[in-house]
């Protein structure tokens, strides 16, 4: 039996946009990770970081949203996984290049530009963030310049991983314009059905006055 722990509105949705493209069946335990729910002794004897998204599979657990996703796809993925070493390579490639080269900037960007309340926010931030992230996304764009998907003609877990930490860019009104083959494939990924529960979520997180607290826990 799979079970997914996190609520939708956390990286947990990364994986249960996963598991709804491979129709298989799972629990959902919603574990909101604002209210000390991470933080229970229950939780950390699951995942001692205090941090969703995490699977089980019966007796085996693995966290981290990208790895998840992963093991998702190799464990049960056909056409949604790699087919040979050559794409598995390719789609850990672009699990680790979102992670390490757009996660955290995009989410400094949202972050100053709509996430903290109005006083909290520094432009000057989210400008840095922002030309961080043209070289990534320039790099996406000429890359879907050549070819429709990130593994080649078909949807797979790279495209899945990599659009779904892009999520934040539309919710936070980040504009993709200068980069329109990678804002196309975008929308391509959130049109699928499976994705279709993330897309209504109302994405909204409290604010505390403590603007670096919420950093911490949140980016
Ligand atoms: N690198 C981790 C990050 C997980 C993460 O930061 N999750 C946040 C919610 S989106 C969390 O659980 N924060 C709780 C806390 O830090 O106490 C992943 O991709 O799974």
């Amino acid at each position: 039996m799979l079970t997914l722990y996190g609520a939708m509105a956390s990286r947990a949705h990364r994986s249960i946009w996963m598991l709804k493209e491979l129709g298989v069946a799972f629990r959902h335990e919603p574990v909101d990770f604002l209210d000390g729910n991470t933080r229970t002794p229950e939780f950390l004897a699951i995942n001692p970081n205090g941090r969703v998204p995490v699977l089980r599979d019966d007796d085996f657990v693995v966290y981290e949203s990208m790895a998840i996703n992963l093991y998702l796809a190799r464990r049960y993925g056909d056409d949604l996984g790699p087919r040979d070493w050559r794409e598995d390579a390719l789609a850990t490639q672009w699990s680790f290049w979102v992670v390490t080269e757009v996660e955290k900037p995009l989410l400094l960007a949202s972050a100053n530009r709509a996430l903290f309340a109005p006083e909290g926010r520094r432009e000057t931030e989210a400008q840095i963030a922002l030309r961080k992230l043209a070289r990534p996304w320039t790099v996406l764009d000429q890359h879907l310049s050549r070819q429709p998907w990130l593994l080649g003609e078909r949807f797979t877990v790279a495209d899945l991983n990599v659009a779904t930490v892009m999520d934040l860019a539309p919710q936070c009104a980040i504009s993709l314009d200068p980069w329109p083959r990678l804002q196309a494939w975008h929308q391509r990924c959130l049109a699928r059905p499976a994705a279709s529960d993330w897309r209504d979520v109302t994405f909204s997180v409290p604010r505390p006055a403590d603007a670096l607290g919420m950093l911490a826990m949140f980016v």
